[in-house]
């Protein structure tokens, strides 16, 4: 009778704290499952959760009681580890890992003729997706154009006065645009320093702007009096801080971010306007990556 008792309250205490070991005989106390990489010392592994498309993953039929679901998301070249957390797939990214990165970079060297519009990013990080430097829709190209630059003429508005709203609405602005991948947290930190190059007719002054839906746009800074030298040498211009600007930080790839240099003050058609030729990339967008 007292070795039947025994049996039973056996099984009993498995039954509450089962618990399994792999690779292991002493699974942790704390554990329900322990896995561990080897049992000799010699053969490791991993584990491996679920592996899923996209698609794949969206026909997990997840409802609120799921929350903590672990999937690993095949996307590459953004593939990632996420978890459900009851209402949405998250990313897992540990904060450890977060890297300043230049995200686009547009090199003026060789360009000539005011260049192409859109004129696609030299050097672009694999973590977002750039939209070329595009001339705005009252922008020509008629004159010949410096040697390495990228611009255009055609800036005087024909309105009764040059003005920032003027130039606005005559679409005398280059834009272009960046766009983080699927699956990566970006914090937009600076326009590193770069260099504008205009003829004597050309706009006089400028700003810089951006928008977060494409058609509401907002200044970054005041404006800009470019400066007076119209030779190859061009005119330096101080970096911009991104990072105090709160719409453009944490950004996923819901956001695209649409950048604006608006101009004003020409005072002749065949006035130029370029983004001008330094050492290395001339026009570099920097931020950090999570
Ligand atoms: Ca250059």
């Amino acid at each position: 009778m007292k070795q039947v008792l025994t049996i039973v309250l056996l099984f009993t205490t498995l039954t509450v704290f089962s618990q399994v070991g792999i690779n292991t005989t002493t699974p942790s106390d704390a554990s329900v499952i322990d896995v561990h990489s080897t049992s000799d010392g010699i053969h490791f592994g991993g584990m491996l959760p679920p592996r899923v498309t996209l698609a794949e993953r969206d026909l997990i039929p997840v409802t609120a009681a799921d929350e903590g679901m672990l999937v690993y998301v095949l996307n590459p070249p953004n593939s990632q580890l996420q978890i459900w957390d009851g209402t949405a797939w998250q990313t897992l990214f540990p904060q450890s890992i977060e890297f300043s990165a230049v995200l686009a970079a547009w090199d003026v060297l060789g360009v000539g003729g005011f260049g192409p519009s859109p004129f696609n990013a030299s050097e672009s990080s694999a973590s977002v997706t750039v939209g070329g430097l595009t001339r705005g829709s009252g922008l020509t190209t008629s004159g010949g154009g410096s040697a390495n630059s990228w611009g255009a003429d055609g800036w005087e508005s024909g309105l009764p006065n040059e003005s920032q709203a003027n130039s606005i609405a005559t679409g005398k602005f280059v834009t272009f645009t960046v766009m983080p991948n699927f699956g990566v947290n970006v914090s937009l930190t600076t326009i590193e320093h770069y260099n504008i190059r205009r003829s004597g007719t050309g706009p006089t002054t400028g700003i810089w702007q951006y928008s977060i839906n494409g058609t509401d746009f907002s200044d970054i800074g005041a404006p800009i009096i470019w400066g007076g030298d119209t030779s190859a040498t061009g005119n330096p211009q101080a970096a911009i801080d991104l990072s105090g600007i709160a719409d453009l930080q944490n950004l996923t790839s819901t956001t695209t971010v649409t950048f604006r240099i608006v101009n004003w003050d020409a005072s002749g058609a065949g006035g130029t306007w370029y983004i001008n030729n330094i050492n290395g990339n001339d026009l570099i967008v920097r931020g950090n990556l999570r």
